[in-house]
């Protein structure tokens, strides 16, 4: 079979609830994948950055044969040899007392609102069903009804209604609109995206997460980080909090806890936070099953071992150094942090961010376009200097020839 029946067999059988770019991939290796016919492509998106230990990293592969032959699933109803030792690491890692293990991304926004909302009953004292949380125009958090209730993209939230109530929503990168809103001694919670990935890797102002962490302190409030995609040495640190030197109350991680490999979704907390949730009152069928332990665990050995983190910021320096340099008119803007990065096209021709997607298909490098307007890149963090230099080489040529 060939690309096209692939693609006509997703279009027949498949909701349609994707656009994708015209690609079928079949295997994939570090910071390549291979298409049906055998075409090799840089990998700029990392399915959404959870492909940052790079594609089938030999580590994790065989953490996956080798625990698949002794034990995947038990549920929770049963202790396994696995997850006490992977509580452990992870904790130990990112230094708070407990973690709750999800699956998707989403499924672990969620547990953090429960977790938060049971918090302020429980201790903050807030009056039943009246708890508040604050959250961010432009966020992104999943596909959930409770998830899209906090969404103001219509594409997201539109037509799926009633929505959960209990948010409010205010300006991204407003510390004085996070100053009114925390006026309300009911709110409980305030959820943040330290860098706006959907919205189109929208960088904040330097002081704001950790002036609005300082905020939510001197209200008692939950300063809850939603990290599913900046953390885990995406933007140059092992979480992008640690830019301002701020620790989250609760922080949510997902996408490469499982170096891409299946969902891997968690939720840390302290004592005080973590154990308002009692037996019985959350949980998930496949939540801390051995399989997902063991490979979270050897996940962040590698971030840790091959020190993505530092190549992570280094080599995103060079990358927007030599993005801003590309000599085309299209370009508007290129903004990012360690190799979390977009560039803002200006339409020209009436080629828009797909066609650019489009000739970087055709020239062997994978990126999609956000909001029409925006191309996110970010590779695998186990690129090379100069696996960088030649995929900003594509990225130029290909800008070029769609602008003549
Ligand atoms: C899709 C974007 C990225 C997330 C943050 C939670 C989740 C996500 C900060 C939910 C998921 C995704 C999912 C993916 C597209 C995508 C995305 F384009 F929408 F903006 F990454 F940039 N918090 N992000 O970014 O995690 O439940 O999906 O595991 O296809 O919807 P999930």
């Amino acid at each position: 079979m060939l690309s096209q029946d692939y693609i006509a067999l997703e279009e027949k059988y498949g909701a349609h609830n994707y656009h994708p770019l015209p690609v079928v991939l079949a295997k994939g290796e570090g910071v390549f994948l291979w298409d049906v016919e055998g075409k090799r492509y840089y990998d700029f998106l990392s399915a959404y950055s959870a492909v940052n230990q790079g594609h089938c990293h030999p580590k994790i592969i065989n953490t996956i044969a080798e625990q698949a032959k002794e034990l995947t699933l038990t549920s929770r109803a049963f202790y396994n040899n696995k997850l006490g030792p992977y509580e452990k690491y992870i904790t130990e890692f990112f230094g708070y007392e407990k973690v709750l293990p999800m699956n998707s991304g989403a499924e672990a926004d969620e547990t953090a609102l429960k977790l938060c909302r049971r918090w302020a009953y429980d201790k903050k004292g807030i009056p039943e069903n009246e708890a508040k949380i604050i959250v961010c125009l432009g966020n992104f958090h999943g596909r959930t009804i409770t998830v899209i209730s906090m969404s103001n993209d219509p594409d997201s939230y539109k037509g799926f209604g009633p929505y959960t109530p209990g948010f409010i929503k205010i300006s991204y990168n407003d510390l004085n609109e996070l100053e009114k809103a925390l006026q309300d001694p009911n709110v409980a919670g305030f959820l943040v995206e330290p860098i706006q990935g959907e919205a189109g890797v929208v960088v904040p102002d330097e002081g704001y997460i950790s002036k609005a962490y300082k905020m939510c302190k001197e209200k008692n409030v939950l300063f809850i980080a939603d990290e599913v995609q900046t953390g885990l040495a995406r933007t140059g640190k092992m979480l992008a909090c640690e830019y301002e030197n701020v620790k989250p109350d609760i922080l949510i991680l997902g996408k490469a806890l499982s170096g891409g490999t299946m969902p891997i979704s968690a939720v840390l907390a302290d004592d005080e936070i973590m154990l308002v949730i009692k037996p019985g009152e959350h949980g998930s069928t496949f939540g801390g099953n051995p399989l997902a332990c063991a490979v979270a665990v050897s996940a962040l050995q590698v971030l840790k071992d091959e020190k993505l983190a530092e190549n992570s910021e280094r080599l995103g320096k060079i990358f927007r150094e030599k993005l801003g340099k590309i000599k085309s008119g299209m370009v508007e803007l290129v903004r990012g942090k360690g190799l979390l990065n977009a560039i803002v096209i200006k339409p020209s021709n009436g080629k828009e961010a797909w066609d650019v997607c489009l000739r970087m298909k055709e020239n062997g490098l994978l990126a999609k376009p956000t909001h029409r307007h925006i191309i996110r890149f970010a590779p695998p963090l186990v690129i090379t200097e100069e696996q960088i230099y030649e995929a900003v080489g594509i990225i130029e040529q290909s800008l070029l020839e769609i602008n003549n």
